[in-house]
Order: structure tokens, then C-alpha cells, then sequence
């Protein structure tokens, strides 16, 4: 993208470059805490909206128009990638992604599809369309799943609390899991790489699961293949990690050289920015439930960071995770407005 942003505070601080106040966008934030978001939702499918590109860039400005972040996000979801490989994805309401047809045995894996980037030409499109719509006011995030992540959704066939049939493949079946990890990490290269091309300004790799596997399995079955995508992307962006595990995977994240490391909010942000190789910024790290609490609380919180990362430069204000459907809307409006306010 060669348009000049007329706010770049969030690529500065990906760059770990200075800033009047740290910029903030938050997971999640074009979704179903939104009356707006369902207007749209009512009328169609979750993947109808995701793969008609002017219905996408609708929603991917919802926030930007109605919250004032500082970035916006692709409206999409993690599991498309899936689902170009051959998942049969539905997202039913109350029930939450399914893939009808789980990953289980070799000759599944093996009917996995990794030259299948043109079943995504969606997303491409979609970003032309939203970088029209956003015309350079703040940049936009492109993201796909981590291998971990999307390999467990693809193994249990959904959502899960405990990832006892993903585990219990890493475990007994390692081989079968690795074709898969690889599989899917070398279509997550092509598919940020083709983003980067379309005009994305940063993207984040999400690895919302990776809190579930030991220190050890951690190394083996994500961190391996997040390397290897970080190493193989066009970086003429910010790359971010994410992973809900960071408070403890930091360092080892670290090691596949983000620009930009999000963390969940078990951690201190100041003590982790402290512990990674200078010129890693950090993302983060709000508990999302504060969001629930009432307004003095929640401006309370914002000030409580910001102060404990004040003078960092390289800070980006996030959720530790996604902003829940029932959250009250002008809880997460209030919060913007408290971190638009602040002023080192
Ligand atoms: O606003 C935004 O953040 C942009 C759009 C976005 C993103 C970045 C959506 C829309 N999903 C995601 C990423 C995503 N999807 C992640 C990674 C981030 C995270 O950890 O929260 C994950 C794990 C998913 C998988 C997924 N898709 C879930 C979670 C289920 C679980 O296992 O807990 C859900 C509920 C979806 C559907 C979905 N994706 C997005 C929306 C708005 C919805 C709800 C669809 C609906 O019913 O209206």
C-alpha cells in the first residue's frame, strides 16, 4: 500500500517508533456486540458476509466509523483457511464453526488441499474494496490461524474445551499430525503473502490455542511452523503474533521475530516487553472482562497500564483476547474514548 496513512499511530508503535499515546484496536471488534453487526447478520449468512467483498468492507467498518480505533481488521474468520483445504465449515448459531467432515486419519490429511489459494481470491478482494472504503484514514490488519489453532479445529471438528482427540494425535500420532501442520502452514504463506499484495498494512497470525499444549509440545507443534510462516512472508508489513500463551510463550515467540508480540492478560505487559530482544513491540494486554465492569473501572484499568508502560515505546492497546458478544457497546466506546484521551 503506497497511500500515505493520515494516522499511522499503530504502524509507529508496531516499529516500536514513538507516539503521543499508544493506539488501540481490539479483537473482535467488528461483531455481534454490535447492533449494527446485526442488521447485516440477519439478512445473511457468517460466510455469505465474509466472502462478499462490499459486504465485508461494510462490517470491517463498523468499528472504524462507530468506535474510532486506530486500525481495522478484515472481516473473515481463522477457518477459511480450512475450508479452502477441503473443510466442510458451517457456523451455526449457538453452536459456534464445525467442520462436518474432521481431520482424523492419514488418508483425511492426505486429501487436505494446500494449492488452493484461489478458493480465497475473496479475501483479496475484500481488502481492495476496504482499503477504497477506508481511503488511507487509519491502516488495516490483514490475519489467518496459526497451524496449532486451525489443526485443532480441523481434528475436532469444532470448537473444544479440552483438545483431548488434537492431543491425543499429537501424542500418538506425531507424523500425522506434523503433514498437517505443514500443510496448512505452507497455504497460511501464500495466503498472508497474498493479502500483503492486496494491500494489507500489518497482519497477525493468530495462535488462539496454543495455551493448551505444554512448554515442550508447545516448541514441536506450533512454534516450529509459526517460524517457518514468519520466515517465509514478504515483510514489507508489521507481522504480529498472537497467542493466548504469551504471558508464557513471550520469549520463545520472540525467536520467530515479530514485529509485534500480543499478549493475553495474565501477564505484566512491561515485564514481558522488558524480557523480549529490543525492537519487538508489544500488543495488549486489557483482562477483556474489564468491558463488563462500570466506566470508572474501566477507565481505571486503561490508566493502570498506560502508566506501567509509559515511556515504552513499541505499545499497541488491545483485549488480551476478543471483545464477548454480550458486551455492553458503550462500555467498549467509553474505553476507546478514555485511550484516544490519554496523552504521555
Ligand atoms: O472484528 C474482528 O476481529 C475481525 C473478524 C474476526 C477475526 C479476526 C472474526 C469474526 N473472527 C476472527 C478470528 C478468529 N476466529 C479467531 C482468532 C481470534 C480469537 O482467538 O478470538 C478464532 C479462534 C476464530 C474461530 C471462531 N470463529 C470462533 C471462536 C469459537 C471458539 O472456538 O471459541 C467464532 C465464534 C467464530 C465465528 C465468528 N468469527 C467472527 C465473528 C464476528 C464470528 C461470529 C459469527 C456470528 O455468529 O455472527
Amino acid at each position: 500500500m503506497s497511500t500515505i496513512l493520515q494516522n499511522d499511530l499503530f504502524i509507529k508503535a508496531a516499529l516500536s517508533q514513538q507516539v503521543e499515546r499508544p493506539p488501540v484496536w481490539m479483537m473482535r471488534q467488528a461483531g455481534r456486540f454490535m447492533p449494527e453487526y446485526w442488521e447485516i447478520k440477519n439478512k445473511y449468512s457468517f460466510l455469505e458476509m465474509c466472502k462478499t467483498p462490499e459486504i465485508a468492507a461494510d462490517v470491517t467498518m463498523l468499528p472504524v466509523d462507530l468506535l474510532g480505533i486506530d486500525a481495522a481488521i478484515l472481516f473473515s474468520d481463522i477457518l477459511v483457511t480450512g475450508e479452502a483445504m477441503g473443510g466442510d465449515l458451517s457456523f451455526e448459531q449457538g453452536v459456534g464453526p464445525r467442520f462436518s467432515n474432521p481431520v482424523r486419519t492419514w488418508k483425511d490429511a492426505e486429501n487436505l488441499s494446500v494449492d488452493c489459494l484461489d478458493k480465497l481470491q475473496y479475501v483479496a478482494d475484500a481488502i481492495h474494496v476496504i482499503q477504497q472504503r477506508l481511503d488511507g484514514r487509519i491502516p488495516l490488519i490483514g490475519f489467518a490461524g496459526a497451524p496449532f489453532t486451525i489443526l485443532s479445529y480441523l481434528v475436532e471438528g469444532g470448537s473444544s474445551r479440552d483438545f483431548k482427540l488434537t492431543k491425543l494425535m499429537l501424542n500418538n500420532e506425531p507424523e500425522l499430525a506434523h503433514l498437517i501442520l505443514q500443510k496448512i502452514a505452507d497455504l497460511t504463506i501464500a495466503y498472508l503473502n497474498m493479502q500483503i499484495d492486496a494491500g494489507v498494512n500489518a497482519v497477525q497470525l493468530f495462535d488462539s490455542w496454543a495455551n493448551a499444549l505444554s512448554w515442550n509440545d508447545y516448541h514441536t507443534f506450533s512454534h516450529k511452523y509459526n517460524k517457518y510462516i514468519l520466515a517465509n512472508l514478504k515483510r514489507t508489513v508489521p507481522v504480529i503474533s498472537f497467542a493466548k500463551g504469551a504471558s508464557v510463550f513471550a520469549p520463545v515467540m520472540a525467536e520467530s521475530n515479530p514485529d509485534v508480540i500480543s499478549v493475553d492478560w495474565n501477564a505484566d505487559l512491561l515485564n514481558i516487553k522488558k524480557s523480549l530482544p529490543a525492537g519487538i513491540a508489544v500488543q495488549g494486554n486489557l483482562d477483556p472482562f474489564i468491558m463488563y465492569a462500570d466506566k470508572p473501572v474501566i477507565k481505571a484499568k486503561i490508566h493502570e497500564l498506560f502508566e506501567r508502560m509509559r515511556g515504552e515505546n513499541g505499545f499497541i492497546c488491545n483485549l488480551g483476547h476478543g471483545i464477548m458478544p454480550d458486551m455492553p457497546f458503550d462500555h467498549v466506546k467509553y474505553a476507546v474514548e478514555v485511550i484516544r484521551e490519554f496523552r504521555y
